[in-house]
């Protein structure tokens, strides 16, 4: 038998003649990028699709959260999570902003909102939280505290494409939400990523982020903000449009392989399952497994490493945690943050994508109780 290779993830794509379709009007009118006609059908279509008033398209999901911090002119002191991919911490490092690390809740991997009061001091700007592999945050806890405290609530939303909370799109929740559209992701763009916000921000935080992403550009001879080039382009907008009318399908499919996933591996001690959330429409992005050395006697990282002998290449997402990597190293203490650290050692994210075979979902979890036992 010829040994599987199977990555954490692979991208959805539209069928071949579809993309070639979409992009054959971009020939007509060698519009190629700068917020051309697809970029603002694609920026229609997901603000419908996701339920939120408005929706910015950037190059990808970092400068998504980057433009945002600065479009909102913030100074201080952020509230964030390290359980999270760099890019949210980099994000605010690369603004002028300190981030201070909040703990996470040990079931939902999200911020938790009882450790963050604690936090605030008179330098505090802004709350950060990430809704990670798909759960989300407590958004009304959290909101309440920003209110309260008059701090600007940013989300990252990378992972919870499509997800909804009591029938509201979760790019409604906060002031804004960063969606990522990488091409790991459940709806990609190939790269990009978009910013949601309220209408009533269009002319002053909209207006701002318009410009930053374009050099900081109003019009050919008014230039009143400083920003880089963060423009999304028509051949990923057209790849956007295609997806989108197949996503809800896709989103349905990982659905199968989760409930396999979760078929095999329920009821073992010593391995713990991510939970569905009460009224909340999942999109089923990631399926993280932690494993529990005390109880299993064997670690994490050598059940990695026992998948990957046989070519099943799972991930460490995310570990390790953002407060202790390479760069930031003696900046701040990761024991602060007790359960992120602990979970970051425990987890391990399997292979997840639409085309998925359920057999191969048998074979993994085949493999990692061969691993425990
Ligand atoms: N915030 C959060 C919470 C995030 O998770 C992310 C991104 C961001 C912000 C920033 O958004 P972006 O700026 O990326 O839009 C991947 C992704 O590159 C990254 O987008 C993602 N999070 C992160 C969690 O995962 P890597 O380094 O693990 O990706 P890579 O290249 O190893 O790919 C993973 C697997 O995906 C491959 O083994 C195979 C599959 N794959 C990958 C690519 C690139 C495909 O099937 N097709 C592809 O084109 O970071």
């Amino acid at each position: 038998m010829t040994q599987k290779n199977i990555l954490v993830t692979r991208s959805s794509m539209p069928a071949f003649e579809e993309y070639v379709e979409e992009i054959r009007d971009i020939w007509d009118s060698r519009w190629l990028t700068n917020m051309g006609a697809k970029h603002k059908q694609l920026q229609k279509e997901l603000s419908s699709y996701l339920k939120v008033d408005e929706t910015d398209l950037l190059t990808n999901g970092h400068m998504a959260i980057e433009l945002s911090l600065a479009a909102m002119g913030l100074q201080g002191e952020v509230i964030t999570t390290p359980f999270t991919f760099i890019s949210t911490t980099q994000a605010i490092v690369r603004n002028g902003l300190t981030p201070v690390f909040c703990d996470i809740d040990p079931v939902t991997y999200t911020m938790d909102p009882k450790k963050i009061e604690a936090l605030i001091t008179e330098k505090t700007c802004a709350i950060l939280p990430v809704h990670v592999y798909g759960n989300i945050c407590d958004v009304e806890a959290i909101e309440e505290i920003a209110r309260k405290h008059n701090l600007k609530l940013i989300y990252d939303a990378a992972h919870v494409f499509g997800v909804e909370y009591k029938g509201r799109g979760i790019g409604s929740f906060g002031d804004v939400s960063c969606f990522s559209f990488h091409a790991t992701k459940v709806f990609h763009t190939i790269e990009g990523g978009a910013v949601t916000y309220a209408e009533a921000m269009k002319d002053t935080f909209g207006k701002k982020l318009s410009y930053i992403k374009d050099f900081g550009i109003e019009d050919e001879e008014s230039i009143p903000e400083i920003g880089p080039n963060a423009k999304f382009n028509e051949f990923c907008a057209a790849m956007g449009l295609c997806n989108l009318r197949h996503v809800d399908g896709e989103i349905a499919k990982r659905q199968k392989v989760v409930e396999r996933y979760r078929e095999n591996l329920s009821g073992i001690p010593g391995i713990t399952l991510n939970q569905p959330q009460k009224d909340v429409k999942p999109n089923y992005a990631y399926f993280p497994v932690i494993f529990d050395e005390e109880i299993l006697g064997v670690n994490r990282d050598r059940i990695k490493e026992f998948l990957g002998e046989h070519g099943i290449h799972a991930r460490k997402y995310f570990y390790p945690i953002t407060n202790s990597v390479s760069c930031y190293q003696g900046k701040y203490d990761p024991h602060d943050t007790p359960i992120a650290l602990k979970m970051s050692h425990q987890v391990l994210t399997l292979p997840l994508f639409a085309d998925m075979e359920l057999e191969d979902v048998d074979y993994i979890c085949d493999l990692i109780k061969e691993a425990i036992r």
